[in-house]
């Protein structure tokens, strides 16, 4: 119990009082400081979110919005959400920011019943082709409400053909359009699907979760500057803030956005995390975040060219932004839940991971997702990645063998050493 990011004193109790829970959090320290975090949406909060997280404002129901609110006692929730709000609304260059959603999928959901009536048709990417549950799966309570259609990815290349999303848009007329995924190692086209969108007189909709914090920073394009209607966006992933979501918006659709998170989604947002959002987009605007922005890109360019040469085959050949999609299939021959498990016992934590048109189940698909955020927040470079990928393709080509993982895993300890954790130094 080295590390600085919790009162001393709290913790103290807490090991007093149930040491049971209190030993699970101090396993999870080791483990996050022992093992190389690759899942591409987790990411190493910045130490001064652990302070709010575990500050007075947990205590503060605050239902409303600054300056109007239901309970009393609101000056500082206030002062902490409009500086939130403003600061949103500065780094991505938004006219409107609502910061009260509680994560990403309310933060959707929210979304779609502000700008829609139940029964209207939205057009998103399909789920196995790299979209989001919450871009319609059938799984979800939002698919009972609103009609959702897919536009995928092509095979064998893996890409979007802008052309195939048009046809998918023209026979369906959707009222939304949403663009966004959480495993497309690719950027978007924003002016196509502006046009796409303008085409059919549909609005137009960005999930840029995964790549929040590298749109922040300045690495990736923004899809507010090409006329996006809404940007939503979780806060917990690249952008290295508190768990929960965002929506950005034009001013038209302010109110209506503001109106379906509270009253029409959530009751009391939760005030620490709004605190620590706050200060995480004030800490987005340093040049030192920006330079991170930039080396999460770097660092994903230098593991994929490294694993290709190991003979790994990626979805789409490569990568543009932070993540990497490998089929482990065809590749090593073995699903990506073995893969998973694997690299789990040398300390290299990612997930199994479909791919497009798998023809394997998704507990048993034929690939991996990993990417670079959080590695990179540590302060690993180039240079790591290769090392890394090393570790990686070694494991891959020979997943069974007990004496050469348990020699790689001293390799991955031996790597993390050398980067502490933000937040974790000294475990
Ligand atoms: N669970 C997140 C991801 O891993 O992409 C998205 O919700």
């Amino acid at each position: 119990m080295t590390n600085f990011t919790y009162s001393a004193a709290a913790l103290e109790r807490l090991q007093n009082s149930d040491d049971e829970i209190f030993n699970a959090l101090m396993r999870e320290e080791v483990r996050q400081s022992e093992g190389i975090e690759l899942i591409p949406s987790e990411n190493y909060c910045f130490p001064e979110v652990y302070a709010l997280l575990g500050s007075v404002f947990n205590n503060k129901y605050s239902e409303g919005y600054p300056g109007r609110r239901y309970y009393g006692g609101q000056e500082n929730t206030d002062a902490v959400e409009t500086l939130a709000r403003e600061r949103a609304k500065k780094v991505f260059r938004a006219e409107h920011a609502n910061v009260q959603c509680l994560s990403g999928c309310p933060m959707n959901e929210a979304v779609y019943f502000a700008l829609l009536q139940p029964g209207d048709t939205v057009m998103g990417m399909d789920l196995t082709h790299g979209g989001h549950l919450s871009h319609g799966h059938p799984v979800t309570n939002m698919s009972k409400i609103f009609k959702f259609v897919r536009y995928k990815t092509e095979i064998p290349s893996g890409l979007i053909d802008l052309e195939k999303v048009r046809q998918v848009a023209l026979e369906n007329k959707p009222k939304l359009i949403v663009c966004g995924h959480s495993s497309y190692p690719r950027e978007y086209d924003y002016a196509g699907f502006r046009k796409i969108a303008d085409e059919v007189g549909a609005l137009l909709m960005a999930d840029i979760s995964h790549l929040g914090g590298l749109v922040a920073g300045g690495a990736l394009e923004n899809p507010l500057d090409f006329g996006f209607d809404v940007v939503t966006t979780t806060t917990h992933k690249s952008l290295r803030g508190p768990r929960g979501g965002m929506i950005l918006c034009k001013k038209k659709y302010a109110s209506a956005i503001d109106k379906s998170v509270f009253p029409g989604m959530q009751g009391g947002p939760h005030m620490h995390q709004v605190a620590a959002l706050a200060t995480t987009l004030k800490l987005v605007q340093t040049d030192m975040y920006k330079a991170y922005a930039k080396q999460v890109l770097a660092n994903a360019q230098a593991l994929a060219k490294a694993l290709l040469s190991g003979g790994a085959h990626l979805v789409t050949g490569g990568t543009e932004n932070h993540l990497i999609v490998i089929n482990t299939a065809t590749g090593f021959g073995i699903t990506g839940d073995i893969a998973e498990k694997a690299l789990d016992r040398v300390g290299i934590t990612l997930n199994k991971n479909v791919i497009p048109d798998d023809p394997n189940p998704p507990m048993k698909p034929s690939g991996i997702r990993f990417g670079t955020p959080a590695a990179t927040s540590r302060g690993m470079r180039e240079s790591d990645m290769k090392e890394l990928a090393d570790i990686m393709i070694q494991v891959l080509r020979a997943p069974g063998d007990d004496a050469l993982l348990t020699n790689l895993h001293q390799k991955t300890r031996d790597l993390c050493k050398r980067y502490p954790v933000p937040g974790l130094e000294g475990i």
